[in-house]
């Protein structure tokens, strides 16, 4: 049963209008500074016979319509690299469905249902996209502090001022460093943001280009936010030769027939891109500094739990 109370106390919160007020900022000072920087604004795609496989959730969402089975988007991923034959710079704010664990329900940092920026670019190295993302974080944290000052004032958060070209650590460096659960370590020691580079093949999936000069390598990256807030934004230069992509998927296990479309679309021809998804409730319960993601959202969902 859904407790009805709670939702008309949440709704009341005085701590949700300055969220929101600040998530409103957030996403028009990101607006301004991707359309400035030559993107355009794609709409999200909410199902479609493919997305993300981020085979470590177990349940797929999927719907049924007119008897073709569509999923609800993991990620856009694959529509990104596509909609690349279109125009050369995109991003959305796309709202992605992943049904995590119940055990991650207190993490503070997952919700089933979330929106992400996503971004994507022609012909990018990750060296391109991350020099991107610093001045994309840099201009919205200056940004909101001016924006959003008052909001910030009556949430108790202070703000630092970060300047690129942020920290870069190694994922095998992080693994010496912290052990193989690292990321809320690294993320409680971290000054100021940081990325974390070079993951091996096994720990992402199948899109992320391989390093041929480090076999086994991926030439990805994710920011990481400082004060144990975690992982801001996943990315890379993804894999756009159709032999490699279909390799690699074989590798993960996955029958290539469940990416029979996405292959042969492929086969006529991707980009050769990077990009990245930057989580927007995680970037809103980082601005305002809240502990519990669930306060960065309406209706939010937490995982295990049944909500509005
Ligand atoms: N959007 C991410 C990316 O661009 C993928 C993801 O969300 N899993 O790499």
């Amino acid at each position: 049963m859904i407790d009805t109370d709670k939702y008309i106390q949440q709704l009341a919160s005085p701590r949700l209008p300055l969220a929101i007020s600040i998530q409103t900022k957030l996403i028009t000072l990101i607006r301004e500074f991707l359309v400035e920087s030559g993107f355009q604004e794609l709409l999200p795609v909410i199902i479609s016979p493919i997305t993300d496989p981020l085979t470590d959730y177990r349940v797929r969402g999927e719907v049924e319509c007119y008897g073709f089975k569509y999923q609800i988007t993991k990620s856009m991923i694959f529509h990104k690299q596509l909609a690349l034959r279109t125009v050369p710079k995109i991003f959305c704010f796309s709202p992605n469905v992943r049904i995590e664990t119940p055990d991650r329900k207190n993490s503070g940092r997952h919700l089933i249902e979330f929106v992400q920026l996503d971004l994507e670019v022609r012909q990018a190295s990750r060296q391109e996209i991350i020099e991107l993302g610093e001045k994309l974080f840099s201009r919205v944290i200056n940004g909101i502090k001016k924006e959003a000052a008052s909001e910030l004032k009556m949430l108790k958060r202070k703000l630092p001022s970060f300047r690129p070209p942020f920290e870069r650590i190694s994922y095998q460096q992080a693994v010496e460093t912290y052990g193989e659960d690292f990321e809320m370590k690294l993320s409680e020691k971290l000054a100021g943001p940081a990325w974390l580079v070079d993951f091996p093949l096994e720990h992402r999936e199948f899109y992320d280009r391989q390093d041929e000069k480090k076999p086994g390598l991926l030439v990805d990256m994710d920011l990481i936010y400082p004060e144990g807030f975690g992982e801001a934004l996943s990315g890379g230069e993804r894999e756009y030769q159709p032999d490699k992509i279909r390799k690699r998927i074989q590798e993960k296990g996955i029958d290539l027939r469940t990416y029979e479309l996405y292959l042969r679309l492929a086969d006529r021809g991707l980009y050769p891109s990077a990009g990245f998804g930057f989580g927007l409730e995680r970037l809103t319960r980082y601005v305002c500094g809240f502990e519990d993601i669930a306060e960065a959202r309406l209706f939010a969902k937490k995982p295990g739990v049944y909500g509005l």
